[in-house]
């Protein structure tokens, strides 16, 4: 995956951007488990984001960057070898994807809310995502709530159609529209791409005219040390139950590229004693189990064999840590 330099590295560009290319920063907002991050993957094309059926799934704000032509098209700019398929943008979207919004109870869930909210300043556009699949109740107003005090457009945005019938959205838009004036009311499943082009398209007619921000290959600003802890977080959530999920985090201590191999070791964290000993599983399966599943995962990511080395450890009460949530935030890891 690339990661990309931002614009002025890239000599080339200006004279190659059309007169008219809109550009913008839009946010994936919504409750936990509503599909915000299946849909950024879906539109950026690649796994920014994990995505598990667990909620709480997303800890911090991702970038997931889509630059398309005049067709819609994901843009071609710089591929090389046949300059006759090249295509100028004609749009850049800056999607961020953020943690679901709920009430917080521990610190890691005001950090949470806190890139909840940073997510809102300075947006050309939000998307609310609701799940069209279940009642619209008070948690879905909770986070509404987050959007009304933000002051920008906001596209309604029912997710997962394909499971319900057509007839049942009308009263839930009905009900939604009585609590937020939204810009446009669009239903799609990120999971079957229905909608998705149609989606695609109202957000670029919200966008201004502006620059590109990134070269058109740039996906995300997200560092692959970061990916590969992320991956080995959800082998974690998908493979365990109960409270072992949330209880869970994982830092990369070792992250080395080798020209054959890249050797990454992870340090998975739980709260107690107990939970370590699930993560491990009986004669060690458990664990083996995860590491298999993140390291082909990140063979795949990588395009290079993987030395996964995986440790657990216990820290008590680190949902409650700030020194520990700290450690755990990625923009240490870029220098930020
Ligand atoms: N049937 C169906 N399932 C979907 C759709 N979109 C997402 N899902 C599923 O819903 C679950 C949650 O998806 P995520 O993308 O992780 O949801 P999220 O809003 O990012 O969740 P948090 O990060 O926990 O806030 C996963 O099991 C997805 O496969 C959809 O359009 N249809
Ligand atoms: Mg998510």
């Amino acid at each position: 995956m690339d990661t990309g330099d931002l614009l002025p590295g890239h000599a080339d560009l200006p004279q190659k951007l059309p007169t008219k290319c809109r550009s913008g920063f839009v946010s994936i907002l919504g409750r936990p488990n509503a599909g915000k991050s299946t849909l950024l993957n879906a539109f950026v094309g690649s796994k920014v984001a994990i995505v598990t059926e667990k909620p709480q799934t997303t800890r911090t704000a991702l970038q997931g960057v889509v630059t398309l032509d005049g067709q819609g098209a994901p843009c071609k700019v710089f591929p090389g070898e046949s300059p006759e398929k090249e295509t100028a943008p004609a749009a850049q979207i800056i999607f961020l994807d953020t943690p679901g919004i709920q009430q917080p109870r521990t610190s890691l869930d005001e950090q949470m809310m806190e890139e909840v909210r940073d997510a809102l300043g300075d947006r050309d556009l939000l998307l609310f995502l609701v799940d069209a699949s279940r009642p619209f109740g008070p948690p879905d107003e909770y986070a509404l709530g987050f959007v009304k005090r933000a002051n920008v457009p906001c596209f309604l945005v029912f997710n997962k159609i394909d499971r319900i019938g057509k007839e049942a959205l009308l009263p839930l838009i009905e009900q939604c529209r009585q609590l937020h004036v939204f810009a446009e009311v669009i239903p799609i499943s990120a999971l079957t791409g229905e909608n998705l082009p149609l989606l695609l398209e109202r957000i670029v007619a919200h966008l201004p005219e502006g620059p590109l921000y990134f070269p058109p290959e740039h996906i995300t600003d997200l560092p692959l040390r970061f990916l590969a802890g992320e991956i080995i977080r959800e082998k974690v959530i998908l493979e365990t139950r109960q409270e072992l999920p949330y209880a869970s985090a994982v830092l990369v201590e070792k992250f080395e590229e080798k020209e054959n191999l890249t050797h990454i070791a992870a340090e998975i964290f739980v709260e107690r004693e107990g939970q370590k000993g699930i993560v491990i599983g009986a004669g060690g399966q458990m664990l083996k189990r995860i590491g298999t599943l993140a390291r082909q995962e990140l063979e795949g990511l990588l395009e290079k064999k993987v030395f996964l080395e995986l440790h657990v450890k216990v820290r008590e009460r680190w949902r409650n840590d700030p020194e520990f949530l700290k450690e755990l935030d990625w923009r240490r890891m870029v220098g930020e």
